[in-house]
């Protein structure tokens, strides 16, 4: 059975000035690149301490560089899927529309969504950690073991945010930005237990977004939400947009709403 996305969601969405999408690693499973928490996310493998965190590169880089190769190879493999092509078609119908991202993975852009923020950086970026210089993924996967600086000999790191490193401060702010300024603000595949991403959607529904939660499983934040759409992101966006443009009205049924 299919039920109908909300008459009321609907309504906020054609009258939004500004709609804001905020992801996490729940949109890129159905693309097949696993989730950090939960029954098949990485860390049921490897635990987050031992892999992202400053001390754990200084204490193993060979150990860190070799997930970050694997997963490398695994996000390279992968296209985009129905969930990041809906936030495209919603960009279309909406007058500003930003994707705010904890993914490291590209495939927003990689969609064509055009106004996207890396709040955790981004995969396909290197740099030497002693002089800063940029490293090309070719030169990282072309060298085996930690990739060395080819300017001063300093180990390479991937460009992402790790445990207890600053977010980087354009995207952050963009990202604030959005989420205030948002009459409709989606929180997408993410546990919401990793801060400081985790508390905007809470800042947008502070400043007057209607919050809708999309995610299979319930979250810490699911009772703030205006609307929580249980399911998978790539069913439930394509029917929000169907829904919108009047295509189709089939979907997910809103748990509570007000
Ligand atoms: C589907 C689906 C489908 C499945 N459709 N959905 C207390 C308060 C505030 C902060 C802290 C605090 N205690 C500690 C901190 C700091 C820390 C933190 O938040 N820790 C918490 C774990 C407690 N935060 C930081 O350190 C951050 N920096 C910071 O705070 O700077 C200030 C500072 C500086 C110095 C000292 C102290 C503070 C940085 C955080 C960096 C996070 N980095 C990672 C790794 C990135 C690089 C990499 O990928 O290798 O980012 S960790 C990992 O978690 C990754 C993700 O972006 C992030 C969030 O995970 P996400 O996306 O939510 O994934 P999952 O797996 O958790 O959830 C997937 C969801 O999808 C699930 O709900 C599924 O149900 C759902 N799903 N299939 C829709 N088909
Ligand atoms: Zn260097």
């Amino acid at each position: 059975m299919t039920a109908s996305i909300s008459p009321t969601l609907v309504r906020r969405i054609r009258s939004a000035r500004h709609v804001t999408a905020f992801t996490g690693a729940g949109i890129s499973a159905e693309s097949g690149v696993p989730t950090f928490r939960g029954t098949d996310g990485i860390w049921v493998k490897f635990k987050p301490e031992e892999l992202a965190t400053m001390d754990a590169f200084m204490r193993n880089p060979e150990l860190v560089w070799e997930w970050y190769v694997h997963r490398k190879k695994v996000i390279a493999e992968v296209r985009p899927n129905a969930g990041h092509e809906a936030l495209v078609a919603l960009e279309r119908l909406c007058p500003h529309f930003a994707v705010i991202t904890q993914n490291i993975d590209n495939l927003h852009r990689r969609a064509g969504s055009t106004t996207v923020y890396e709040l955790h950086g981004n995969i396909e970026r290197n740099y030497c950690m002693e002089c800063g210089e940029r490293v090309s993924n070719e030169a990282v996967l072309a060298s085996s073991g930690v990739p060395q600086c080819p300017s001063c000999g300093g180990k390479v790191r991937p460009d992402v945010v790790w445990f207890g490193e600053m977010l980087p401060e354009n995207e952050w702010e963009g990202a604030v930005r959005a989420a205030r300024s948002s009459d409709v603000f989606f929180s997408i595949g993410t546990s919401a237990v990793v801060y400081p991403a985790a508390s905007l959607p809470l800042m947008a529904r502070e400043s007057g977004a209607y919050l809708v939660e999309i995610n299979p499983e319930p979250t810490p934040l699911t009772d703030h939400a205006d609307e929580f759409l249980c399911g998978p992101a790539g069913e439930i966006l394509p029917a929000i947009v169907r829904a919108v443009t009047g295509t189709r009205s089939t979907g997910a049924s809103p748990i509570h709403s007000d």
